[in-house]
């Protein structure tokens, strides 16, 4: 007998974040790296490290030198190339988006995916057989029904929050229950692929909207998955596990409550309740604050360059109510941006040079990601460029205006040295066409582009003839025209990106320079490219003195604040 029907406006989706991503990267190449205490190097400072060193006490953004004393056999590798980091991130989004019925997986950064699963759980449930569900067969494929893993319906595969549920659920929560047991079973069977065929793994939330998904996916790290289980609303005899969860989080564990905005409201709880620690004001706090309600957090958060109701987009998600969908699959990213920072540059010959350097990049990125051969379904990213002008090669989107953004250091006295503030500024124009020709050499172009273009940007930027000293230099190309036919938007718009907005807004503060020894004249790395990506502090750097990122509010020691907001500073994502 089939199941009941479904309500088909819920949707099911799971949020995936790969563990310790940038060391995963590194033991996918060389498995034995799995075994021993590995840490990133960017900089000074530990990006991430494996599990193997967390166990060894060692944690994200962490000084070398520290890590080094707290486990003197760590294995350090160094992270400043991105390339590698975006290639894995690129193979394994089609390798999960493969599995996905429709377009709706999107990729946030380099390490986390959020995919709308619900056709197949739709399908799925609606081929059960009630009588046997401890032996059900999942369809991955509508058209073979050979396609796919045998698990049983009866159970929730991986852990939950609540760890068990009491409560005699409803019609409507008995179905989205069922929904959410067949999630569940669907996210371990794709955790385990990735880890079979890619050697990479995840920490899976499962619920019914990318904000509940990714929050309650942090619950059980790592390599493990956690569902929401229902009831989701609220009925006489039992309360919503939506609410009871989100309320026993903190304010600035939140996606979208970045740390400018979780402040304003963290003073404003505190103020009216002094028995709040401010340290760990939860959503709970917030609620049920005297007088909180849309008009209320409009007032508090509203103001000059605050998101349209703000106030009542605040209150929905306190209380878990997030319908933003999941963007379309996309296979070029909206733009591309490589930067590089500097311990000083103040002479234009090697303000030249790096733009150089930062032009190549860029150019070889964009054929990278931007085209695809005649014979590559996928794109042309594992051909070398010589093999794609051979086999004919053409330009999936082109990217029409270029940007230009540097940092400079403000001049000793100014205001803003006070306070220790330091601002992006930019320029952008037309990009020229001719550097779409695949025919001439990367490095012809790129000595083209500056010379014409990027030195002429340079110059609106900084009239005066030197002492800008910059900090960061950062070449982007944006405002992509997709190619005719190739037309895949990315067109959810997210509550992370609403507030991603500050961004844009380019003003960064920081409360610190990174380390020490940063007054030579050389780069301090090879340019990279940073990833627009929103990630929360996981509470490991408890002991340090850490400040909030103005962009996602995690709680960053103060020597990497810069590290970590170049991490945030440009963007491109599929
Ligand atoms: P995270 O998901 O925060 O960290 P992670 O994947 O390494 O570890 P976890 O298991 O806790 O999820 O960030 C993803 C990658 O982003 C990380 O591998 C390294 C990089 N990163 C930076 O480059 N700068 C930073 O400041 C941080 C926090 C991360
Ligand atoms: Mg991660």
């Amino acid at each position: 007998m089939a199941a009941a029907p479904l309500r088909d406006d819920q949707r099911i989706i799971l949020h995936f974040d790969y563990d310790c991503f940038y060391a995963s990267v590194f033991e996918a190449e060389q498995p034995i790296l799995k075994t021993l205490p590995l840490a990133v190097q960017q900089k000074q400072i530990v990006v991430t490290c494996n599990y193997e060193a967390r166990r060894r006490g060692l944690r994200k953004l962490q000084l070398i030198k520290e890590a080094k004393q707290v486990c003197p056999d760590v294995v350090i590798v160094l992270g400043e190339d991105l390339t590698k980091f975006r290639d894995a991130s690129k193979d394994l989004y089609l390798f999960l988006r493969g599995f996905v019925w429709g377009e709706r997986v999107e990729k946030l950064g380099f390490d986390e995916i959020f995919m709308d699963v619900t056709d197949m759980i739709t399908y799925n449930a609606g081929l059960l057989n009630s009588n046997d569900l401890a032996n059900s067969f999942f369809h991955l494929d509508k058209q073979d029904p050979t396609v796919g893993f045998a698990f049983d319906a009866t159970t929730v595969y991986g852990p939950t929050y609540p760890v068990e549920s009491e409560a005699t659920l409803s019609e409507a929560d008995s179905h989205l229950y069922l929904k959410l047991r067949l999630a569940s079973h669907l996210a371990g069977y794709l955790r385990g692929q990735l880890e079979d065929q890619k050697g990479y793994t995840a920490t899976v939330g499962i619920s019914t909207s990318k904000l509940l998904a990714k929050v309650v996916g942090s619950v059980h790290k790592p390599n493990s998955q956690t569902t929401l289980l229902p009831p989701y609303g609220s009925a006489k005899g039992h309360e919503s596990n939506v609410l009871s969860f989100l309320d026993s989080r903190e304010i600035r564990a939140i996606p979208g409550i970045g740390s400018k905005l979780s402040r304003k409201l963290i003073s404003y709880v505190t103020t009216s309740n002094q028995s709040v620690d401010e340290d760990k004001v939860t959503v709970r706090d917030v609620r049920l604050t005297p007088g909180v309600g849309p008009s209320l957090l409009e007032k508090i958060l509203g103001g000059p360059g605050a998101p349209r109701d703000i106030g009542m987009r605040f209150w929905r998600l306190l209380h878990g109510v997030d319908n933003t969908q999941v963007g379309e699959a996309r296979d070029t990213p909206t733009q591309i941006s490589i930067e590089n920072s500097y311990g000083y540059l103040n002479d234009f010959e090697a303000v030249r040079k790096e733009m150089l350097s930062l032009s190549a990049s860029l150019i070889r990125r964009m054929r990278m990601d931007l085209t695809k051969s005649h014979s590559d379904p996928e794109g042309s990213a594992s051909q070398g460029p010589e093999l794609r002008e051979r086999t004919g090669v053409r330009w999936l989107a082109r990217p029409r205006t270029l940007r230009l953004s540097t940092i400079p250091r403000p001049t000793p006295g100014s205001d803003v040295t006070q306070t220790r503030s330091y601002s992006r500024i930019s320029h952008s124009a037309p990009l020229p066409q001719y550097v779409f020709n695949l025919d001439e050499s990367v490095d012809a172009l790129a000595e083209r582009l500056v010379q014409e273009a990027a030195i002429p940007m340079f110059r609106k930027l900084h009239r005066e003839r030197t002492g800008w000293n910059l900090r960061v230099l950062n070449l982007a190309v944006t405002n992509m025209a997709e190619a005719a036919g190739d037309g895949k938007h990315n067109s959810g718009r997210d509550i992370s990106k609403m507030f991603q907005r500050q961004e844009t807004e380019h003003k960064y503060i920081s409360s610190a320079h990174i380390s020490a020894g940063q007054n030579t004249s050389v780069p301090q790395s090879s340019p990279t490219v940073a990833s627009e990506a929103s990630w929360e502090s996981d509470g490991e750097e408890e002991n340090m003195p850490c400040v909030p990122c103005t962009i996602c509010g995690a709680m960053i020691p103060h020597f990497a604040l810069l590290a970590h907001k170049l991490y945030h500073s440009s963007s491109k994502n599929y």
